[in-house]
């Protein structure tokens, strides 16, 4: 086994990992990510959208965000819509704003910086195992190529997402697990072409969710519920179009424009919390912690927050001068208690805009709801504040 020594060894080469990277390397902190997947295949997964103020903030710091800036489209507030009733939320009632710009487009300029600052990324390695994390000698073991690999270090980051390695290898009586899965999910179409809408739209419609969203003036990303079960396969462009169109409110549906699909994509709603997020010298990031239902728009964000918060924590202990451990001590509590908030808030729009069951009494809480909505600036402003992210 090939051995090498470094300080952090990073598992997983999306937001956060990618996002952790850069910032130990404008740090001068020396680190390795080990990738399960080839660099092609990362870029190929189409998921979030919308950024956060601390999200465009992060990736300022980190020195990525030119193109965010150039290309970003500022998105000032959203639309509630249900049978003809409409309730805009105006993002200036929480003195915030929120940028729409692609997920893939944020790992490219983080892909990018790294190359361009030398930074070293294993992709497509297999059997990634992390070990005795519960020491201060943890190691990474790894293969490549057919050849076995072990790196010593002073921390592990798990940012390995939702099915990865890191929280797995933790014993089962030291995690606990918070998990509530929806019995549907999101079908999804990228299309080249014009967005019926400026604005995000969330919409209650009763065969249940639709959201029309947009990467650009000439690019949409549109949504809507099916049952977790779906035959996914059953599903082409055409089909697609034809119920999304009936879903639509007429105003949207005589503003469609359809055409071929760039990427079609089913994505579960679920809810996970794996607790604590540390496990001695191993800390979890990201969709490695905790995934939520898109609906809230909250997932890449709270990867991004969780690695800007766990570097604070390793550059106190490299170059606070003497070891210092009190931030990294505190990344579990203090990041638990910004993930539970949004977890709330992403299983609260996912109730409020979703078909939940056959009981039309689900359907009357969901309108009386709406309504208040649609007359309540404090609710107005609390939907606000919890979108554009808590402090
Ligand atoms: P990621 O899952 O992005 O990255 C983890 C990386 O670790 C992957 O590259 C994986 O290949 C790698 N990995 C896994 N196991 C490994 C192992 N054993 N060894 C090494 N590497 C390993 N969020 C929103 O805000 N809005 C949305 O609309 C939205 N849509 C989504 C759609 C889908 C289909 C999915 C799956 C998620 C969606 N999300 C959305 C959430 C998503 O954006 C995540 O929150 C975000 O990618 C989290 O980033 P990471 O924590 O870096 O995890
Ligand atoms: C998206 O643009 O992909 C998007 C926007 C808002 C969400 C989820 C996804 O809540």
């Amino acid at each position: 086994m090939e051995s090498s020594r470094t300080k952090v060894v990073i598992i997983g080469a999306g937001p956060a990992g990618l996002l952790l990277g850069q910032l130990l390397q404008k740090c001068g902190i020396d680190h390795v990510i080990l990738e399960l997947r080839s660099a092609e295949y990362v870029l190929s997964r189409v998921r979030a959208g919308v950024l956060e103020q601390p999200t465009m903030a992060a990736l300022r710091e980190a020195g990525v965000a030119t193109r965010m800036d150039r290309e970003g489209l500022p998105m000032t507030g959203f639309d509630l819509m249900w049978e003809d009733r409409r309730a805009h939320i105006n993002f200036s009632l929480a003195g915030k704003c929120v940028m729409v710009y692609g997920q893939t487009r944020i790992t490219e300029d983080l892909m990018q910086a790294r190359q361009a600052t030398g930074g070293i990324t294993h992709y497509e390695t297999t059997n990634v195992q992390p070990h005795d994390f519960d020491t201060e000698q943890p190691w990474v073991s790894y293969e490549k190529d057919g050849r076995q690999f072990r790196i010593d270090c002073d921390f592990i980051a798990g940012c390995d997402g939702h099915h990865g390695v890191s929280h797995k290898s933790v014993p089962k009586d030291r995690i606990k697990t918070y998990d509530f899965a929806f019995p549907f999910g999101w079908l999804a179409i990228l299309a080249d072409v014009p967005p019926v809408s400026e604005q995000v739209a969330w919409i209650n419609h009763p065969d249940g969710f639709v959201m029309c969203s947009l990467r650009s003036k000439t690019r949409s990303r549109y949504y809507f519920q099916v049952p977790v079960d779906e035959d996914i396969k059953a599903w082409d462009a055409d089909r697609f179009w034809g119920e999304y169109r009936r879903r639509l409110p007429t105003s949207l549906a005589e503003r469609l424009v359809t055409g071929p699909a760039l990427e079609m994509s089913f994505t579960p709603l679920r809810s996970t919390v794996n607790t604590p997020m540390r496990f001695g010298r191993m800390f979890l990031a990201g969709d490695a912690a905790h995934i939520v239902p898109p609906t809230g728009a909250k997932g890449l964000n709270m990867a991004i927050a969780d690695a800007r918060r766990l570097f604070e924590g390793l550059k106190q202990f490299y170059h606070g001068g003497g070891g210092h451990m009190e931030q990294l001590d505190s990344y579990s509590d203090d990041a638990l208690a910004r993930v539970w908030k949004a977890v709330r808030f992403s299983w609260w729009m996912t109730n409020l805009s979703h078909r939940l069951s056959d009981n039309p009494f689900n359907r009357q809480m969901q309108l009386a709801e709406l309504e208040y909505i649609s007359g309540s600036v404090a609710a107005q402003t609390t939907i606000a504040e919890n979108f554009c992210g808590l402090d």
